[in-house]
């Protein structure tokens, strides 16, 4: 160390009093990266997470899949409170509720005038109750988002199998839910089709219909064309996750789990993953039926929003109407150790310096200590055209840590295809980690470590890189979960650790 310090500091200095002077006129930001998201891609990207409601008569009669003929009587929720799914989404950090209106078995849950299969036929509130409004008030009145789920497959509309008569049946419902509720910010299209029936959708005019209907939609289904299905329903994005796509490249319903788990650095669209997973085994409530733990959640946590994606993560009412409180205890704990981990940024304090930055070492705009601010529209840039991107993180004291958080200003395009960070262990700059997408959001997580000092190095980039969003944090509830499960982890992804000691040479690895 004492042979390095010196170099150390006269680089930082060098860096803070670099012969560059700003100049009196503002330097612009630089030009995007095609492709780029639309507002509503961005509106969804920046909430993050989706609370997934599935509910309907599969709620009273123990299914996952109706048929269709259930009775409409079965529907009798005692104590339906969607001012409660709306408070435990916000309260959990959610920034939107996405409710099942229509599932395969073609029960509405508001009183669709092109079917007597709805709400309207059932006890529920003399036949006067409508759940799709009282969702969308209740989101409303919390502050987030709304997005409706209309199955394609219908298994008891009787037209269903006539394309033309079907595709307007389809096209009647859409409209009713797209001009009676207010602000609706994602359709979401289900790809299941479980018959034989065959049925064409006509996906062009229904997407034209919701973005002529609703401005600030996303419209999601196994390939787009606003958001992408993952390719699983374990809430788990590919470890490289680009939200870059190639729509002509699939057709919905023919896509493979690796391009949509992993996107496409030459696609030529924006279509970013969204991960869907349940809380417990079923999408539906089943009494016999579990949560999962809050360090599964966790877990599930970083590799989807860790990577890049939105996560939409099922909490099913039960068939009083409310969310089950073993559910709101699993993610109340969630939030709370969520909030643990990250409301204390370790590099909060840090000194930051790059080896380049846009317009000069003095431009406060594109400056490396932008890194350190919450929001994607303030962030680091480099001169442009270098081949060697860094930034050098001093601490101010040695501190510890086994999380990182890394974030792009993607409004400008998704650019870095590689990176790793390097900590000062005896006079020496070693990996710690090595990744390769960052997108809006990657988080790593390796072994607890200890430094004063972090260098960040793109290895690789579509253009120059931007960064939004540098920090180091320490997750104690992790480590005990990952040490105990990392025989039975499948993902193939990994983060290299490379030894502090005289083992240098040898690597260990964990998974992410
Ligand atoms: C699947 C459906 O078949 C399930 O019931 C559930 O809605 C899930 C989110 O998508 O394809």
């Amino acid at each position: 160390m004492a042979a390095l310090l010196p170099a150390l500091l006269a680089h930082l200095l060098l860096l803070c009093a670099h012969g560059d002077t700003a100049s009196a006129a503002a330097t612009p930001p630089p030009l995007p990266i095609l492709p780029v998201p639309s507002y509503a891609q961005l509106r969804w990207q920046l909430s993050e997470m989706a609370l997934f409601l599935h509910f309907g008569p599969n709620t009273f009669t123990d299914s996952e899949w109706g048929t269709g003929h259930a009775d409409p009587s079965v529907f009798a929720p005692s104590a339906l409170d969607a001012g409660q799914w709306a408070r435990v989404a916000a309260r959990a950090g959610f920034g939107r509720v996405v409710l099942t209106a229509k599932h395969h078995d073609g029960f509405c849950l508001w009183p669709s005038a092109l079917t007597n299969y709805s709400v309207a036929a059932s006890p529920w509130r003399g036949g006067a109750g409508d759940v799709v409004a009282e969702v969308a008030a209740a989101a409303r009145a919390e502050g987030i988002g709304l997005g409706l789920y209309l199955s394609p497959w219908d298994r008891h509309e009787p037209v269903y199998g006539d394309t033309v008569a079907y595709n307007e049946h389809y096209m009647g419902q859409m409209t009713e839910l797209l001009t009676r509720y207010g602000d609706v910010e994602e359709v979401w299209l289900d790809g299941a089709k479980g018959d034989t029936k065959k049925m064409d959708y006509l996906f062009d005019a229904w997407f034209a219909l919701i973005h002529q209907l609703q401005q600030r939609v996303v419209i999601f289904s196994d390939a787009g064309p606003d958001t992408r299905w993952v390719g699983d329903e374990a809430g788990v994005a590919g470890y490289t996750c680009w939200s870059t796509f190639n729509k002509s490249a699939v057709t919905i319903g023919h896509t493979t789990a690796e391009y949509s788990g992993s996107g496409d650095p030459f696609g030529q669209d924006w279509v970013p993953a969204e991960c869907d997973v349940s809380i417990r085994p079923g999408w539906f409530w089943h009494a016999s039926e579990k949560p999962k733990n809050a360090t599964t959640l966790l877990d599930i946590y970083y590799k989807s929003v860790g990577r890049n994606c939105l996560l939409i993560l099922n909490v099913p009412p039960n068939s009083s109407g409310l969310i089950s409180v073993e559910d709101m205890q699993v993610l109340q704990e969630f939030t709370e150790i969520r909030h643990t981990i990250f409301s204390q940024n370790l590099a909060a304090n840090a000194t930051v310096t790059a080896n380049s930055v846009r317009g000069g070492q003095d431009n406060l705009q594109f400056a490396p200590s932008n890194v350190l601010e919450g929001s994607i529209y303030s962030y680091w840039a480099p001169q442009e055209g270098q081949t060697s991107w860094e930034m050098l993180f001093d601490l101010g004291l040695s501190t510890s840590f086994n999380v990182l958080q890394l974030q792009e200003p993607i409004q400008l395009g998704q650019r870095v295809i590689g990176f790793h960070v390097d900590i000062l262990v005896d006079e020496l700059w070693q990996t710690i980690a090595e990744g390769t997408t960052i997108g809006y959001k990657r988080l790593l997580k390796f072994p607890v470590t200890e430094s004063r000092y972090l260098k960040l190095c793109i290895d690789s980039a579509r253009g120059d890189p931007l960064i939004s969003f540098f920090g180091v944090f320490m997750d104690p509830f992790s480590d005990r979960y990952n040490l105990e499960n990392l025989d039975e982890r499948t993902n193939s992804s990994r983060v290299i650790m490379l030894r502090k000691s005289s083992e240098a040479g040898n690597s260990s690895t964990v998974t992410m």
